[in-house]
């Protein structure tokens, strides 16, 4: 059984200072202290495919990050900070599990997955839940609904309600894979139940035009993968029919989501509250709201990424004009790196001038390369950051679990989230620790050990539309070490001047495989 610990947070900071407060105080509280101690909101804001340079107060000039320059400003700006893994699913099972996808083999889900999550274990917003928290997720799933075949005409579950979400509303997959509608806790939004929604990954069972059929009816071309049935100009994944009310429109989608995101907060505001922000920006299909469409000279990707730092300060204004940002632990980070050509014709290749997604790192999505995983993160928590400024400590996505059980006062027994660690001195202080390893995950799994890099062998079959990606994957069937001290673009494979540094690493990675 766990046992809740009082963890002084809030006033505490501003009178002991955060030593006092990373050291825990194992006593129960009574009943009279509980009530005058304020716990810290948490909200992660989760974006989707943004590189490491794809932030101002990350060093791109051609685009325009202000909110979140202004949370960069505020709080720690983490310059190893790392996804679990190179694409989307993984690394959302990871940071709400505490756990390596491999474990539980999750892959790129399509639309009508069923949930890779078992329910009946623990997570991240269970954690939350036992320390006495409202929890919501606001955005993008992609880790699958019900158990077997989803009826979306019905109670969708097992999902996020499930899993410790009080409230959820949600893009199911991804914008673009079907269905194209908004999911809030257990029912699609506005569905006529004269017009059932059915969707298929299998067959052509769609009532709409398709993208092969009638590019005409298009706001962007795309490739054979992503040109099944056409909702709202755009051709997606799989084939959907029915549930024409309950269609989302694209470009109405960061007032949609803020909208959900603020209501939770103004309802949760007299409790601490966790929110998790998953955006749909800045994966294709890239369709920004006109507001934001000619903001930067990259076109669509470019807009989308305004958009989402518009999106960013919408929520964090909200928490100031209730009040509440100053006890507030925010986390902004990406699901993977960045991707330019996705399956749309987006220009996004034509457009980028001279902007570097990836920062000064080799890869991107989809790569065993440090762009894959190296992406953005700044946390802000004005009662709790003593030091602000840039941290280079060594931290993964992984970690929040551990991390965050701690800072809520929850004690995770060693047999949950295995394979995260208790890093939160290292979210607090620019000088606090990280990992001395870490594990990146992608089409084969790389380890991170200070300066070095080593990357797996590769011997499954590389997909075919990645192998067509301009984007580096990473894969070699020969083991790989790279030196991030001297290279870091990864440019020069060592392993022959290093074989005991590659062995060894080689033998860290098998124990963590191995760890259950
Ligand atoms: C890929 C899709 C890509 C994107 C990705 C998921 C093809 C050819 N490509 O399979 O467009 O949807 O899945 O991205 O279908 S992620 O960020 O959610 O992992
Ligand atoms: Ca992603």
């Amino acid at each position: 059984m766990r046992k809740n610990k009082l963890y002084l947070s809030g006033i505490c900071f501003s009178l002991l200072g955060l030593l006092a407060c990373s050291e825990q105080v194992t006593t129960e509280p009574t009943k009279e202290a509980t009530a005058n101690i304020q716990k810290p909101n948490v909200v992660i804001f989760y974006v989707d495919d943004l590189g490491y340079g794809d932030l101002s107060s990350y060093g791109a000039t051609s685009v325009s990050t202000p909110n979140i320059d202004a949370l960069a400003q505020d709080g720690i700006r983490f310059t190893d900070a790392h996804s679990s893994a190179s694409t989307c699913t993984p690394s959302r099972f990871s940071l709400l599990t505490g756990r390596y996808a491999f474990r539980n083999k999750a892959a790129i889900l399509p639309g009508d997955a069923p949930l890779i999550i078992d329910h009946t274990k623990p997570t991240l917003p269970k954690v939350f839940k036992e320390a006495g928290y409202k929890t919501a997720v606001v955005g993008k799933w992609h880790l699958g609904l019900g158990d077997g075949f989803v009826d979306w005409n019905k109670a969708v579950k097992p999902g996020p309600i499930e899993l410790g979400f009080d409230y959820s509303f949600l893009l199911p997959a991804t914008g673009d894979r079907v269905p194209t509608v908004y999911l809030e806790n257990h029912h699609v939004v506005g569905l006529d139940p004269n017009d059932p929604i059915k969707v298929s990954y299998a067959e052509d069972i769609s009532d709409r035009p398709l993208g092969t059929e009638a590019p005409e009816l298009l706001k962007m071309g795309a490739d054979l993968q992503h040109s099944a049935t056409i909702v709202n100009g755009i051709s997606r994944i799989g084939w959907m029919s029915g549930g024409k009310a309950a269609e989302w429109v694209d470009e109405d989608f960061p007032f949609v989501f803020t909208d959900k995101a603020k209501t939770f907060m103004q309802e949760s505001k007299d409790e601490p509250f966790m929110l998790f922000f998953p955006f749909s920006d800045i994966h294709v299909p890239r369709a920004p709201n006109k507001m934001f469409v000619g903001k930067t000279s990259m076109g669509r990707r470019g807009d989308a990424i305004v958009q989402m730092d518009w999106m960013t300060g919408q929520i964090v204004d909200e928490l100031k004009k209730l009040g509440l940002y100053e006890n507030t632990l925010i986390i902004f980070s990406s699901d993977n790196g960045p991707v330019l050509d996705d399956g749309y014709d987006d220009a996004a290749v034509e457009m980028l001038g001279d902007h570097d997604p990836s920062g000064a790192f080799r890869g991107g999505k989809y790569s065993a390369y440090e762009a894959g995983t190296r992406v953005p993160m700044i946390v802000t928590y004005p009662n709790g950051i003593k030091v602000n400024g840039d941290s280079d400590a060594l931290v993964s996505q992984i970690d929040f679990y551990r991390s965050l059980a701690t800072l809520v006062g929850v004690d995770v027994p060693s047999t949950e989230a295995i394979d995260s660690q208790d890093i939160l001195p290292a979210l607090l202080n620019v000088d606090g620790e990280g990992r001395s390893v870490m594990l990146e995950e992608s089409f084969t799994l790389s380890l991170r050990e200070k300066n070095w890099k080593y990357i797996a062998p590769f011997s499954g079959e590389t997909p075919d539309w990645l192998s067509n990606k301009t984007v580096e994957n990473g894969l070699s069937s020969e083991a790989q070490l790279f030196d991030l001290s001297k290279d870091l673009k990864e440019q020069h494979n060592v392993i022959a001047q290093y074989p005991d540094i590659a062995t060894r690493l080689a033998a860290t990675l098998t124990n963590i495989i191995n760890k259950e």
